[in-house]
Formats: structure tokens, C-alpha cells, sequence
């Protein structure tokens, strides 16, 4: 009787594995073995002696090719192309072959994920930046292990200054708000780039809300697109304009828009900005800022603005200690 090459042989000790990178389609996904690697490593690859520092181009229990490396005694992390059913068979063929699987990256440890890091504070800051919706996270991540190993006290402004970049890592929700048929939808497409949400020339074009993460000035928003304000017939219309409400409520940041043909707003909450579209149409005085998406008017001066509104210049350019998401300080010191 033959045996598959993923049959556990019964001399496989402790070994899991995880995906390290998000469960969504990718270019490619990373999954980690850890504990006894090298009896897996060798049936999911078909290739003996495995030592550490080895990175080889391996079949992957012929699901897929990829990269295998094998950082430390007790770590390995397979490389295959970032299609989730790709992964999911990976994993379910590390488990056939004797791996546990570990369902979730935050299982574990920091340190654990990045045995090479100085210290916590590193390995923290390395698996936070696997989930940083934001490039201007990057930098600061990297500098953290050197701004706690300095520090020696810690007020309330470094609370504070901690909450607002922690929009780096989890995108805040920027919601738009306004009259119909003013050129709403526009600005968002325009913003990101593509076509988020369907914009034309009719009143209530947009009768649910749509967002989409948009990049400004390397901080990564979520940008609620709302339906025109104005009474219709329409029950889910209706229905959208009061969702609109709630998201309102839970905005970082809210932005009332009109045109020149149209007023404000009135609602009971004050927005942060006041916006005025279709610049090119002609321009609203008691507006903060102008826009055009049709002639890209006031749009760099829209990014920057935003961008400082949720994180400020002041706070990416502070040298003092970030208490980033997913750093435990609860056994420092220093806060
Ligand atoms: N001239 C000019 N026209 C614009 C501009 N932005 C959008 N438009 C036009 O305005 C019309 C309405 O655009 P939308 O983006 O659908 O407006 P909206 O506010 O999302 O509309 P609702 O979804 O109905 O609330 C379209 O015909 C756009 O081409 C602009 O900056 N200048
Ligand atoms: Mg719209």
C-alpha cells in the first residue's frame, strides 16, 4: 500500500501554522510554520535538509510554487501566490500533514512572528505594520524601538498625539455630506481614482451610500459617499439618507459640501469642513475650500487638509513614543 506524502508519518512534534497576511485575494500570501518545522517543511516540499537561512524555490504539496524560508530552528514561512483558495489548501495540506492550525494571526506573539526583532517593541511594531492601512505608518513604526527604549516619561499629549495616529493603522471615516446632483460621487471617484460610485447628471444618483479607502497624502481614509439630501419617494433612499445619520455620528471627520446653486446642509451636527464643489461653476465664499473635479481646482489643498485635520504634521513629525495599536505596554514603565 502506498502512502500520500502528506500522510503524517507519527513523527511530526509540535508544529502550527498561520496565514500571516490578510484572508483576501493578494499578489502573494505568506503562511508560518512554527515549533517542529522541518518534518512538514519536508512533506509539503518533498525536500530534505532544511537548515537555517535556507530560502529555495519548492512545489508546494503540488498545489503551487513558491519561496520557503526558514528563518530561525523553529520557523518557516511558506510563500505561495496570494489566491485565498490557493491558501486555504495550503493550510489544509500543512494540517493533513501534521501541522495544527492556527486560525488566526493574532494568536501569535509578536516576538514569536519576529524572532529576528531588537526587542517587543519591534517585533510589535512589525506585526502592526502587516495590517497598517497607511504608508506614513511605515517610518514611524520602525523608529518606535529606539523612542521606548529612550523614554522615561509619558504624559497626556503623547495619549492624545497615540489616539490620532492610530488612524495610520485603522483608515478613520471620512463622511461627505450634501444637496443631490452636486458632484459628491465625482469628488470621490476623482480622489481615488477609479469609479467608486456611479456620477451623472441626475438628483439622487446615489441612493445607498458607497465608500471606498482613498489615499491622501499617504494617510488612507475611509470616504463615505452619502445620497443627496433631499425628500423622495424612494423608500431606500429614504432609508439611506437616515443611515446617513448614524454614519455621521461615528465620523472622524465630516464634510459638508454645496454648489453654488444649492445651500448647506442643516443638520445638527457642525462639520469639520465646509466644501464647496463644481468650483468651475462658480465659487462659494463661506466655504473653507473650493474644489472642481472637473478641472482639479482646490483638490491638492482638499488632501492636505483632510490629512491634517486626522493627523496632523505636528504629530508625524514628534519625536516622543507612539502607544501604536497592538503595542502591550502593560509591563513598561513608561506608561
Ligand atoms: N462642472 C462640473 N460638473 C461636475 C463636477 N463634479 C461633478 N459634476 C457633474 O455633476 C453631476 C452630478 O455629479 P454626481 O457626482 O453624480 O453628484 P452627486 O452629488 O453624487 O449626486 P447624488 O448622488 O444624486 O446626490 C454629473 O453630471 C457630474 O458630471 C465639477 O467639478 N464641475
Ligand atoms: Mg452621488
Amino acid at each position: 500500500m502506498t502512502t500520500s506524502p502528506l500522510e503524517p508519518t507519527g513523527t511530526a512534534g509540535s508544529c502550527r501554522i498561520a496565514a500571516m497576511t490578510p484572508p483576501a485575494p493578494g499578489g502573494v500570501s505568506i503562511l508560518q510554520l512554527s515549533g517542529d518545522v522541518i518534518p512538514i517543511l519536508e512533506r509539503l516540499t518533498g525536500r530534505s535538509q532544511w537548515t537555517v537561512g535556507d530560502l529555495r524555490l519548492c512545489d508546494l504539496a503540488g498545489i503551487d510554487r513558491g519561496l520557503v524560508s526558514m528563518p530561525a530552528p523553529d520557523i518557516a514561512q511558506l510563500m505561495p501566490h496570494g489566491g485565498t483558495r490557493i491558501r486555504q489548501r495550503l493550510l489544509d495540506a500543512a494540517e493533513t500533514a501534521g501541522a495544527c492550525q492556527d486560525r488566526t494571526v493574532s494568536a501569535i506573539s509578536p516576538a514569536e512572528l519576529y524572532p529576528e526583532a531588537r526587542d517587543d517593541v519591534e517585533a510589535a511594531a512589525l506585526k502592526t505594520m502587516t495590517r497598517a492601512a497607511s504608508p506614513l505608518a511605515i517610518d514611524l513604526l520602525l523608529q518606535q524601538s529606539e523612542r521606548w527604549a529612550e523614554c522615561t516619561d509619558w504624559n497626556e499629549e503623547d495619549t492624545e498625539r497615540s489616539q490620532r495616529l492610530a488612524r495610520l493603522i485603522d483608515p478613520p471615516d471620512v463622511v461627505v455630506i450634501g444637496p443631490a446632483n452636486i458632484g459628491k460621487s465625482s469628488l470621490l471617484n476623482t480622489l481615488a481614482g477609479r469609479d467608486v460610485a456611479i456620477a451623472i447628471d441626475q438628483a439622487g444618483t446615489t441612493r445607498d451610500h458607497v465608500s471606498g479607502l482613498v489615499e491622501l497624502g499617504g494617510l488612507v481614509v475611509r470616504w463615505h459617499d452619502t445620497p443627496g439630501q433631499r425628500t423622495s419617494d424612494d423608500t431606500i433612499e429614504q432609508e439611506a439618507i437616515e443611515q446617513a445619520a448614524g454614519l455621521i455620528q461615528q465620523a472622524d471627520m465630516l464634510i459638508s459640501t454645496r454648489d453654488p446653486g444649492t445651500s448647506w446642509h442643516e443638520g445638527a451636527h457642525d462639520p469639520d469642513l465646509k466644501l464647496s464643489l463644481r468650483c468651475d461653476l462658480g465659487l462659494c465664499r463661506d466655504a473653507d475650500l473650493c474644489v472642481s473635479s472637473v478641472t482639479g481646482e482646490g483638490l491638492i489643498e482638499l488632501v492636505e487638509c483632510v490629512r491634517e485635520h486626522l493627523v496632523p504634521m505636528a504629530d508625524l513629525g514628534s519625536t516622543r513614543p507612539w502607544r501604536f495599536p497592538g503595542l502591550d505596554t502593560s509591563d513598561s514603565n513608561n506608561a
